[in-house]
This record gives structure tokens, sequence and C-alpha cells, in this order.
């Protein structure tokens, strides 16, 4: 891999300051080059992403070495389905994969990982893949390197490489583990999506003494998250940085719940009932009546509900409205796509890239804003349902 950037993988040049793999040409014959923008990345914390679309992503993915590899699918756990990489199945092609589910740091303190396991792995199943093995870790914390590792040092592969959506977490991952092999190295991480742009790897000698080499890839840019649009400012208060601290709010009928200026949902008709919001701790959250809703939105958009900023709003395009109903009954409008079905063991709504909110399955008929740009998927609850399956036994995760 030559006269590439040792941090994000992009082809050197000397010529476009402004474009990626940038490096006078004085500073090119470095054993470990790089970048201008990576070390802008790392010296001076600026946030400086490129997009890799699609055909570039597949050609520079058919770059993987099949044979005697390991890849580690990398999925971020505040978004699992929006982890899911396109074609995931092709890249694969027939090499070991290990799913990593990444920054659970984040989820609330009492959160208990074992049975989630299950779930992660039949949901990459019916994308194509098949995980022997689901690790839940934080490249933050370190939380589950060390099974990790053991279960890499086992399977004894010659090279590893990361794979995933972009801002999964790949190269921090790759980062903790070439610190646990004690190699030197880097690969620029950064807090928005589109910092990896090739492939780069390091040399690193396993416990065992065997070598092998550790491969970053860049991600897929997704366009349907929160984290695609946001500029500096809002990333930091509206996508979850630290442990989230679920937020409980009693609504009845006749009340709506703005989460920040991203969503809002209004509870039309239905039981009084918890809902937990499992966002940003700095996300504003205000209740209103529903009367009220669109003027407070009119008027406090900007102040109040302090992110997304005016130009932020932009980028991620009005509000789309979804139904909300824990009615059972067949949609006499078959092209009624926006309906979000709320069954009576409840169910999450995902906000691609904020979080989720929780719905109990108490009667309820209401409505959800979202911006536009942002995906709005359902799933089983995934605090509850998902995690207390088999009781409540087993490791925690702080
Ligand atoms: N809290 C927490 N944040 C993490 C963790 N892993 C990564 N991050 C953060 O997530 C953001 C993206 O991390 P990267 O490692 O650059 O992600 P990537 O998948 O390599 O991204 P691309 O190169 O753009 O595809 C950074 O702000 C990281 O600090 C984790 O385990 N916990
Ligand atoms: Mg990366
Ligand atoms: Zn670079
Ligand atoms: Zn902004």
């Amino acid at each position: 891999m030559a006269n590439i950037c040792t941090g994000c993988g992009a082809a050197l040049q000397s010529e476009h300051p402004e474009q990626p793999g940038y490096l006078p040409s004085a500073s090119a014959q470095r054993e470990s080059p790089l970048c201008q923008r990576c070390f802008r990345i790392r010296h001076y914390g600026e946030y400086v992403s490129a997009k890799v679309n699609p055909e570039e992503y597949h050609q520079r993915l058919s770059e993987i070495v099949k044979t005697k590899s390991l890849i580690l699918y990398v999925l971020d756990v505040l978004d699992l389905s929006g982890s899911l990489l396109p074609q995931a199945a092709d890249i694969v092609a027939g090499i070991p994969v290990i799913a990593v589910v990444s920054k659970v740091d984040m989820l609330p303190r009492d959160t208990h990982l074992e049975h989630m396991a299950d779930w992660v792995r039949r949901v990459l199943l019916e994308s194509g893949i098949v995980a022997a093995q689901v690790h839940f870790v934080s490249g933050r914390s370190g939380f589950g390197l060390e099974e990790l590792i053991q279960e890499i040092e086992q399977q004894v592969p010659e090279k590893i490489y990361s794979l995933g959506m972009a801002n999964v977490g790949k190269s921090t991952l790759l980062n903790r583990l070439m610190q646990a092999w004690h190699t030197k190295g880097e690969f620029t991480a950064s807090p928005v999506p589109g910092t990896t742009l090739g492939l780069t790897g390091v040399e690193v000698q396993l416990s065992n003494g065997s070598r092998l080499s550790l491969v970053d890839t860049p991600g897929l840019w997704h366009g349907r998250r929160a984290v695609d649009y946001l500029c500096g400012s809002c990333l930091r208060q509206a996508v979850p940085q630290r442990s989230i601290r679920p937020r409980v709010y009693q609504i009845g009928a006749g009340q709506s719940i703005f989460i920040g200026g991203f969503a809002r949902l209004d509870l039309v008709e239905g039981r009084f009932q918890g809902i937990v919001l499992y966002v940003s701790n700095e996300l504003i959250v205000h209740r209103t009546r529903l009367e009220k809703a669109d003027e407070f939105f009119h008027a406090h958009q900007e102040d109040l509900l302090q992110v997304p900023c005016a130009n932020c709003t932009t980028r991620l395009g009005p509000l789309t409205t979804y139904r909300l109903t824990t009615r059972n009954q067949r949609f006499p409008n078959l092209f009624e796509t926006d309906v979000l079905p709320i069954s009576p063991q409840g169910r999450d709504i995902v906000l691609s890239g904020l979080g989720w909110i929780t719905l109990s399955g108490s009667p309820l008929q209401g409505t959800l804003k979202v911006s536009q740009n942002i995906s709005v998927t359902t799933r089983p609850r995934m605090i509850g349902d998902l995690n207390r399956e088999r009781g409540w036994m087993g490791s925690r995760l702080h």
C-alpha cells in the first residue's frame, strides 16, 4: 500500500491542498506519511469529512483479500438497522465474520446485553450475513475488547478487515486492537462520517507470536442519519456523546413532546402513559399542549429548542409526518406507507443517529413528525423486551 496516507488510506497527492490525501511534496517520503486532512483532524479537532460514493466504495473494498482473512463487521449500537451495509454479503463472500456492536458505553448504565446477541444475529442473517460471533464492545472505554481479542487469536487469520457504514466506530476499534497488541500507529477517527477514505493497514504481532495485518476500510456514507447533515456544534449537542440517561415522560391525549427541533410526537387520543426517550442528554425536550405545538415550534425552533441550527435545518429538510397507532387494523389506504404500528408489547421508534423513543404499547393514536432526511424505523424494545428475554442475570456494562 505505497503512497497512501497511513491515517485515512487516501492516495497521497501534492497538487490540490483542499482535496483528500494532500501532502506537500517535501514530506511525502516519510516512513508513515499522514495527509494534511488527517493532521488537522487529529491536532486541531477539525471536522473534515469526505463522502465516499457507492462506486468508489465497492472499488476500494474489492481489494479485500479473501483467503485467510477475517472481517470485523462493525455496527453502531444506537442505530443497528442503520448500520447494515447494503450488499454486505457480496463484499464478505465467504470470509468469516465477527459482528462487533460498538459504542455500548452510550447505552444506559443498567443495560444488559446477553440476549441482544440473538437479535443482532437474526437481523444480520436477514441481510444475508452469517456472523459466527457477536461481540459488544466500546472503542472508547475498552469494554468487551478482551473477549474479542481472544476470539480473534483463536481464529489465527492473516488479515483482519474492519467493515461497516461510515461513522460506526471502525477506526476507533482497530486503534484499540493495535494498542492491545502493542503496535505503534493510528488510524484517523473523527466525529463526522467519511473519515477513512481507502484501505490502510499495519502489521501487528499477536500474543501467541503470529503476525497479521490489521486493515481499516472506509465506511459507506449513509445519507439517512442526523450525523450526515449536522454542523460541528449541532452534532456535539444532538448526537449522543456519553452514556444516555433515559428520560421518562408521562403524557396523555392532547399533549406534544418536542425532541429538539428534530422531532415532535403528538398524542392525539389514548391512555395516559409513560414514554421513554433515549437521546443525547444535551438535547432539549419540551412538552406542550397539542393545540399550542405549531405556534411553539414557529416561535421557538431556534431559541428554546436550540438544535438544529438554521443551516442544519435546511440540510435536514422539513418535518415528515408518520402516523402512530396501536390499533390492529387493516389500513384502508394501501399506499399509506408512513404508518408506524405499535404492538401491545410496545415498540422502539428509532430516529437514525439521534436515538430512539420507547412506547409502552398502551393504546394511542398520534403522529410523529421527523426531519425528512432522518430515517425512522421501528423494532422490538431494545431495553425491555430484548433485554429481559431470559431474566436479568449477567454482566453489567460499566
Ligand atoms: N462513545 C463511543 N464513541 C465511539 C466509539 N467508537 C467510536 N466512537 C466515536 O464515533 C465517531 C466515529 O468513529 P470512527 O472510528 O471515526 O468511525 P469509522 O467507522 O471509522 O468512520 P468512517 O471512517 O467515517 O467510516 C468518533 O467520534 C468516535 O470517537 C465507542 O465505542 N463509544
Ligand atoms: Mg474510519
Ligand atoms: Zn489522511
Ligand atoms: Zn448546525
